[in-house]
């Protein structure tokens, strides 16, 4: 019996030691990754996915100037800016949606996955 109980012991220790490895307590995840004074986009609902962060705007997503492969791949945002933004889904500026300071919408509907274009005013 005393031997059982010893190796339970070893067992659960282990197990502490790996899960401290794979999660450092300190790492933002979702919705918390999006720093104040930012315009966060993120590639999946609700915070989840890929996020890039602008100060200005991207008048073309589909470009390699600024984040990448966010080009009809945002699906929700939060603008953490005074500001007003608006996300578009034509370059050019055509169907355009506009977000107030601090606006946090978890999924864009009609506009998931088809915004290509992401202007401050
Ligand atoms: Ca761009
Ligand atoms: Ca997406």
């Amino acid at each position: 019996m005393r031997v059982f109980k010893a190796g339970l012991v070893t067992v659960a220790a282990a197990f502490v030691g790996l899960a401290g490895i794979a999660t450092p307590a300190q790492a933002a995840t979702g919705w918390d990754r999006c720093e104040a004074g930012y315009f966060c986009a993120f590639t999946g609902p609700n915070g989840t996915g890929v996020i890039a962060q602008y100060k200005v705007g991207d008048p073309d997503l589909s470009d390699n100037i600024g984040p990448t492969g966010m080009d009809d791949n945002i699906e929700s945002i939060w603008n953490r800016t005074g500001s007003m933004w608006g996300v578009h889904r034509q370059i050019g500026g055509q169907q355009g949606w506009a977000m107030g300071a601090g606006a946090k919408l978890g999924y864009l509907g009609d506009f998931a996955n088809r915004i290509s274009v992401i202007t401050r005013y």
